[in-house]
């Protein structure tokens, strides 16, 4: 039977994020997403939109996931990224009991970047989503949710090849077994991803793109794990991901704020995949 993946995060019904990338990405790479929405919200938090709605789903969850064990629905792997304060002993229980013998965790703790927590989390949720990360096979931050998981301060301009081989050691010491750290750079040229297994680590740079966007956590990690289930190893699914999200940004026109035009680049990404 082919392999099934469920994603477990938000619905910004405007955006290009979370869910509205995750469900057409991971499809294009062939592999049968089903969507467990963590939150409905008009657009996402980021500055730029005013005003957003939230409708919070934790309530809706034990529900959903009895109705899945009662029609016998299982997956081989889970994608969560983008999550709300208290689902994550919910989520922990779907994860656990919608499994698959062997099914795989790839955890995106979606919660920050550019050093701050998104609108919307209290200053104690990286406490809580450290626990999420402890059960994951990958584990993909950025450099700012690193920090936060370790409780550390953040050092966003750093270039020593030794503070990133450090974050990621520590990062294993929460419990995830590969550490896919993004946001990572020697020089000011390029930026690039740490992947590691717990005993090698290897690098990946891409040479930097003219801007940062927002959504490309999303894109990357949505990549990554339609690569993984494909097949492919951790490193070339993280090489895959971070050169689909270089050419979604070189896609988007410069006055296209909110997030990156990832739908022209799909066709580069089945190639990719092949
Ligand atoms: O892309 C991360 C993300 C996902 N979901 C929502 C967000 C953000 C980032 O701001 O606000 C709702």
């Amino acid at each position: 039977m082919d392999k099934k993946l469920l994603t477990i995060q938000d619905i910004s019904c405007f955006g290009q994020c979370s869910l509205t990338v995750a469900l057409p990405v991971i499809s294009a790479c062939g592999i049968e997403t089903v969507i467990l929405p963590s939150a409905v919200l008009s657009t996402h938090t980021a500055p730029g939109f005013k005003n957003y709605t939230f409708r919070d789903l934790t309530g809706d969850l034990p529900a959903i996931e009895k109705s899945w064990l009662e029609n016998g629905i299982g997956f081989d792997a889970f994608y969560t990224g983008y999550v709300c304060e208290n689902q994550i002993e919910p989520i922990l229980d779907i994860m656990r009991s919608c499994a698959k013998p062997g099914a795989l965790r790839i955890v995106d703790p979606a919660m920050a970047d550019n050093g701050r927590l998104y609108a919307g989390f209290k200053p104690d949720f990286p406490r809580r989503m450290a626990k999420l990360c402890s059960g994951a096979d990958y584990l993909l931050p950025n450099l700012t949710e690193a920090a936060l998981l370790l409780g550390e301060e953040c050092r966003l301009d750093s270039r020593d090849p030794e503070y990133y081989k450090d974050l990621v050691k520590k990062l294993h010491t929460l419990g995830a077994k590969n550490v896919i750290l993004t946001g990572v750079a020697f020089d000011d040229g390029h930026l690039g991803c740490a992947v590691s297994d717990g005993r090698s680590i290897e690098f990946d740079f891409n040479r930097k793109c003219r801007r940062c966007s927002h959504g490309t956590g999303d894109l990357f990690a949505s990549v990554f794990a339609g690569a993984l289930l494909r097949g492919k190893s951790a490193m070339r699914a993280a090489e895959i991901a971070a050169d689909t999200v270089c050419l979604a940004i070189d896609a988007t026109p410069e006055e296209h704020w909110y997030g990156v035009c990832f739908e022209k680049v799909i066709p580069e990404l089945v190639e990719m995949l092949k």
